[in-house]
């Protein structure tokens, strides 16, 4: 598929040893002393994902970013992995891009997760001129990703996403909008023995 300017899709990026130690990470990471939590939006609705968020929280009331989770339950945003800056940095790189990732948006999705159209546009003012791409990393069960145009109401492709894959979008392709339609249950590889899907989107705040 050919996909815009700034948007690269790596498609079985990661093998499926570095698959496993990740999905390891996510797993202690969401059910550890600060755990994932489903985030309910500036409009009162629920988020169809468990989130946690390394390094910096988004707030999902405010859609800013900040040290401690004021939108839930006061803990402060536990430090982002050195392993999963420097993976992120090095997908940027692959993708032709420069990244030097400070926070992590973690989404575990089952079988009924999704995620609605949305530009993330939450970062600094300079990380979003400078068009500082989102690295996405997927684990597990395969994702119907959408990805948009800088309009809501521009056509959107859809790109499944297995795990392994990295997706990279920066420069002209920054505030594309994007989301996740559904989740195909049941297609993680077996090796990982995980129910469901773990997304990671790397960011320079
Ligand atoms: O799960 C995905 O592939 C996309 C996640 C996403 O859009 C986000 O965290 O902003």
């Amino acid at each position: 598929m050919d996909l815009p300017a700034g948007a690269v899709h790596l498609a079985s990026h990661l093998g499926i040893d570095e698959q496993r130690v990740l999905v390891a990470d996510c797993r202690a990471l969401l059910d550890g002393a600060v755990p994932g939590y489903v985030p309910i939006v500036r409009g009162g609705g629920k988020m169809h994902v468990r989130m946690l968020c390394l390094g910096r929280h988004w707030n999902g009331q405010t859609y800013r970013y900040e040290s401690a989770r004021t939108d839930f339950d006061g803990l402060p945003a536990p430090p982002l992995p050195q392993s999963f800056k420097a993976l992120a940095n090095s997908i940027a790189r692959t993708a032709g891009m420069t990244l030097d990732a400070d926070l992590c948006i973690l989404n575990y999705y089952d079988a009924e997760g999704r995620m609605g159209l949305h530009q993330d546009k939450d970062e600094s003012a300079g990380s979003l001129e400078a068009g500082l791409p989102v690295v996405s990393v997927s684990l597990g069960d395969t994702a119907r990703f959408l990805f948009g145009g800088v309009r809501r109401k521009d056509p959107v492709e859809a790109i499944p996403l297995h795990s392994g894959d990295a997706f990279v979008f920066g420069g002209p392709s920054r505030l594309r909008y994007h989301g996740v339609s559904r989740i195909v249950a049941g297609t993680a590889p077996p090796e990982l023995a995980l129910t469901g899907r773990f997304n990671l989107t790397f960011r320079q705040y």
